[in-house]
């Protein structure tokens, strides 16, 4: 059985599905967790699901990814636009990283057009509401299975 893809969602994600429908979609965590599962079986991998609203807590777990996992997939929430130390923690992972986003931060505000993170994905996945998330999973099996 190939190490885990580590599925990793910044904060305020645990909001999710209960407030700014318009922005966010209407699918809970626990229900974009499915979908991430579902997903990453279909390609004979098994996922870790976690949500912070704490950088330290997500650089832990990165850490934990880099001798646990055999991939990232991001979504960084607020830190994506001003965090070095996730973008370290990533880089010292190194593994393969997909960032991704619900909404399309290019089409929003001018602050969210820079991400962090992108410097260190091999892709980004992003407008697709809950589909961004077993998109970059599907891709993360691809990227792991030829690691
Ligand atoms: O579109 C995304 O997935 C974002 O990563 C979401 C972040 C935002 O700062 C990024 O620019 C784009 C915000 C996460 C807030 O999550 C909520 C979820 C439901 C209700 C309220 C906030």
């Amino acid at each position: 059985m190939p190490k885990p893809i580590y599925v990793l969602s910044g904060p305020n994600l645990n909001l999710l599905g209960t407030r700014e429908p318009h922005i966010y979609g209407t699918t809970t965590l626990d229900e974009v967790k499915a979908l991430c599962e579902a997903r990453a079986a279909a390609a004979g991998f098994t996922v870790v699901f976690r949500q912070s609203n704490h950088e330290g807590e997500l650089i832990d777990w990165i850490q934990e990814a880099r001798t646990q996992g055999s991939a990232i997939v991001l979504n960084p929430a607020g830190y994506g636009h001003t965090s070095i130390a996730l973008l370290d923690a990533l880089q010292a992972a190194e593994l393969p990283v997909v960032e991704c986003h619900l909404s399309n931060p290019a089409a929003r505000e001018t602050f969210r057009r820079h991400s962090y993170v992108s410097q260190v994905a091999k892709g980004v996945v992003m407008g697709l509401g809950a589909a961004s998330y077993e998109l970059a999973v599907e891709a993360a099996t691809r990227l792991a299975a030829k690691a």
